[in-house]
């Protein structure tokens, strides 16, 4: 069993709704899910698109990383997403990267763990280290709170609970 860390990000459809029952699917494969806020974020790479909405969550997962990968990609397409008409780093109704698989490093064909871009981008690093402050890069033991010290502003806002915040109802 592995503590696994996934970032998700929308930016076409109805993406709060899109990314809200992505996480209700993960989470069926899942124990002991955490989810962050939800963060409207300045689009990377490619920044002549709309901006992402983003989220981290985390759970136990039993199998092996490339069946983690399977996972993602199923949850992917059936929320819209088709790999083969789409600009890469472009427009996706939903993404769902495999940020850490416990402490394991892969660097395989289609399957890197830890993100290759994961301290570099405060839309991941951001709602990741919400629900785990603690987080070090398997690698090299830096602590995931000293990479996010050093990034600059990159346009992220928290906008709030994945399912609204209750204390807002009058
Ligand atoms: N994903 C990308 C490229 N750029 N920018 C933001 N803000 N959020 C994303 O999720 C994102 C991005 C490719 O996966
Ligand atoms: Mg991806
Ligand atoms: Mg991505």
């Amino acid at each position: 069993m592995a503590r696994v860390f996934l970032g998700l990000g929308s930016n076409r459809g109805d993406s709060l709704a899109i990314i809200r029952s992505a996480v209700d699917e993960l989470s069926r494969s899942l124990g002991g899910v955490a989810v962050s806020s939800v963060y409207l974020t300045k689009p990377l790479d490619l920044e002549d698109q709309d901006d992402f909405y983003n989220l981290a969550m985390s759970g136990d997962f039993a199998g092996t990383p490339r069946e983690l990968l399977e996972l993602a990609h199923a949850v992917e397409a059936r929320h819209g997403r088709d790999r083969s008409r789409e600009v890469p780093k472009g427009p996706r109704t939903l993404d769902v990267d495999i940020e850490l698989f416990g402490s394991l490093v892969v660097r395989e064909d289609g399957l890197e763990v830890p993100h290759p871009r994961l301290a570099a981008r405060r839309f991941v690093l951001e709602p990741l280290l919400e629900i785990a402050p603690e987080l070090k890069d398997p690698e090299t033991g830096e602590p995931y709170a000293a990479s996010l010290r050093l990034l600059g502003d990159q346009g992220i806002r928290k906008i709030g609970s994945l399912h609204g915040n209750r204390n807002d109802r009058r």
